[in-house]
């Protein structure tokens, strides 16, 4: 998923970060400016989704060549180690350059911050997950276009900014000998947490059935003692019932054949 940057929508932003395992926080390298305001959008994300796992992208890689370097590494450096953020990567979505090793990487980072136990529908079997993976930054700095590059593998150089969100899902396999054994077993921690979670809610369930049943049959017996005698009762009062209107059709019959027999 990737949010608009435009800050003038700021209003639709509040529940984006809701379930997200991993933030891609993304700025210009051709527009220093764009690199200024991430600030602010670190401190929305930390105050919207905690301590969530963040990757800072500096896209545009490409422009550097007529361009030069407009952002000292150093700079970007000092805020990757400021804000404790995992990882910085530099992409280009016109050239293609990194981008699916961006998602790659948070693929990889999402699925080392497995907790114990998982978010909902993070797990969908032991070798399936699911992640939600938000792409956020400033204005026009390449957020719905690095999503483009990734899914129709072609770059689109008209400029349509995004109002609100733009979501999408993909596939990403992971090699086995790139996950670490720590990783491993927590993958195996959070599969045995809601392997545990979900037979603590089945039991649960069960419990309440079996307790809504015999709250019935207390009631039956408890609150309404005669009640099993008086349903018997109306059972009867309905055979006879049953036993009268037979009889009176079997009259009627007998009836109309003497009738039809005169
Ligand atoms: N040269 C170059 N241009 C890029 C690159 N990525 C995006 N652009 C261009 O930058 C402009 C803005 O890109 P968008 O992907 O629409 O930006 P955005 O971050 O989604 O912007 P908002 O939706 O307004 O938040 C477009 O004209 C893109 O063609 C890149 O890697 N290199
Ligand atoms: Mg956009």
């Amino acid at each position: 998923m990737e949010i608009g940057g435009q800050e003038r929508f700021e209003f639709f932003k509040s529940d984006f970060f809701k379930g997200a395992s991993i933030i891609a926080l993304i700025f210009d390298l051709a527009r220093p400016d764009t690199f200024d305001r991430l600030e602010k959008y670190y401190n929305e994300i930390r105050v919207k989704a905690g301590n969530i796992p963040i990757i800072l992208v500096g896209n545009k890689k490409d422009l550097e060549k007529e361009l030069g370097i407009l952002i000292g590494k150093k700079k970007i450096l000092d805020v990757v180690h400021r804000y404790s953020l995992l990882e910085y990567i530099e992409t280009s979505a016109l050239s293609g350059l990194n981008i699916k090793k961006l998602f790659d990487k948070m693929a990889l980072l999402a699925l080392m911050d497995i907790r114990s136990p998982p978010k909902l529908g993070q797990i969908i079997d032991k070798e399936n997950f699911k992640f939600k993976v938000v792409l956020a930054g400033p204005a026009a700095v390449g957020k719905t276009t690095i999503l483009r590059t990734l899914v129709d593998k072609e770059f689109t150089e008209q400029y349509k900014l995004t109002i609100g969100l733009d979501t999408t899902t993909q596939t990403f396999e992971i090699l086995d000998e790139e996950i670490s054994q720590e990783v491993k077993e927590s993958i195996d921690k959070a599969w045995n947490s809601l392997d545990k979670l979900i037979k603590e809610h089945l039991t649960t369930q069960m419990i309440e059935t079996t307790q809504t049943e015999t709250v019935m049959t207390q009631y039956d017996n408890t609150n309404n003692p005669s009640g099993s005698s008086q349903n018997r009762r109306f059972k009867s009062k309905y055979n006879f019932l049953g036993l009268i209107i037979i009889l009176i059709c079997i009259i009627i019959a007998i009836v109309i054949i003497l009738n039809s027999l005169n």
